[in-house]
């Protein structure tokens, strides 16, 4: 199956809300006209969409007005052409050439975003690809998180370093990188604590462990992704941006768009963040998660049948 049809298949949600909600406006051949182009609005709100939602129906209606656009091919042909419009190019999005050795991974967002699962599906992922995966386990909040990640790691037969609860997670970071590189790993996937005594010390820690890589090798961190969880929606956005503000972040992950007819989030993300995603999370187990391929998302959500 290819990645269109996967997707489709896994973001129901969204898809039924946009996709089937467009047909459901014009369904028994009704006439484009205000009210419809209200209710379209108020559906593209639903899946999210934020204020790109009034832009688009304003955009649509002149178009309208001028005869440019005139049912529901024209509506789906000038949403799909907008929203393709609103994401950063393809060459932009998803995976990257990591040719650092070991390439170092900081993975951070609040807690419960999807930091541990969608380290274990990275780590699957290059370990299917033949690359030598190293997780460390810098959640030394709970003795739990770095269990949880252990758990993953030995499915995909991956190596851990993990310490005690509460050991310094800067400390973790550090032999983790020391062992990929003594023992010529390629790739450190570090998972981070989401949440702390406070935020201050959540972020002063992520500075931590950032400034403690980069001092042990020149350019390490070399990404940092942050997790959003995609049930949140727009609401992630505020929460993101304090990390942006506190480290460097690179990518990022939407996690958990399978249970949500949010997706339209994913402009706003984007768009607000500044920054690619490098991946989708689209249900709980080890493969699924996807490179973000801005087409393939789109007509996905936009898909009909
Ligand atoms: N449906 C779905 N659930 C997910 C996805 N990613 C993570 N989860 C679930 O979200 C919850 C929190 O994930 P976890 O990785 O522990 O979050 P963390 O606190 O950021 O490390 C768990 O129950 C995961 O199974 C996803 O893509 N789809
Ligand atoms: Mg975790």
């Amino acid at each position: 199956m290819g990645l269109f049809d996967r997707l489709k298949n896994r973001l129901t949600r969204t898809r039924s809300a946009l996709s089937d909600g467009i047909a459901g406006l014009f369904s028994g051949g009704r006439a484009m006209d205000d009210t419809l182009l209200a209710e379209l609005e108020e559906l593209l709100y639903t899946s999210d969409l934020g204020l790109l939602a009034t832009e688009i129906v304003e955009d649509l209606s002149r178009r309208h007005r001028r005869g440019e656009v005139r049912g529901e091919d024209d509506v789906r042909a000038s949403l799909r052409a907008t929203l393709l419009d609103r994401l950063p190019a393809k060459e932009e999005c998803g995976e990257i050439t990591l040719d650092a050795s070991p390439t170092v991974i900081l993975v951070v967002g609040v807690n419960g975003s999807g930091k541990t699962t969608s380290i274990a599906k990275l780590a699957h992922r290059f370990h299917t690809q033949g690359r030598q995966v190293l997780v460390g386990a810098c959640d030394t909040f709970r003795a739990a998180a770095a269990d949880q990640l252990e758990i993953w790691a030995d499915r995909s037969d991956v190596q851990i370093v993990r310490k005690d609860e509460g050991a310094d997670p800067a400390a973790v970071a550090f032999e983790a990188l020391e062992t990929a590189d003594v023992l010529g790993y390629d790739i450190v996937l570090l998972d981070t604590a989401g949440r702390l005594h406070t935020q201050k010390n959540l972020m002063d820690e992520l500075k931590k462990i950032h400034r403690v890589l980069g001092k042990k090798k020149e350019g390490a961190p070399h990404e940092v992704w942050l997790v959003i969880d995609g049930t949140n929606g727009q609401n992630a956005i505020q929460q993101a941006k304090l990390f942006t503000a506190a480290v460097e972040v690179t990518g990022v992950i939407v996690a958990k768009l399978d249970g949500t007819a949010k997706g339209g989030a994913v402009f706003a993300i984007t768009h607000e963040l500044g920054l690619p995603v490098r991946y989708i999370g689209t249900g709980e187990s080890l493969e699924l998660l996807e490179p973000f391929d801005p087409e393939a998302f789109v007509d996905a959500v936009l898909a009909t049948d």
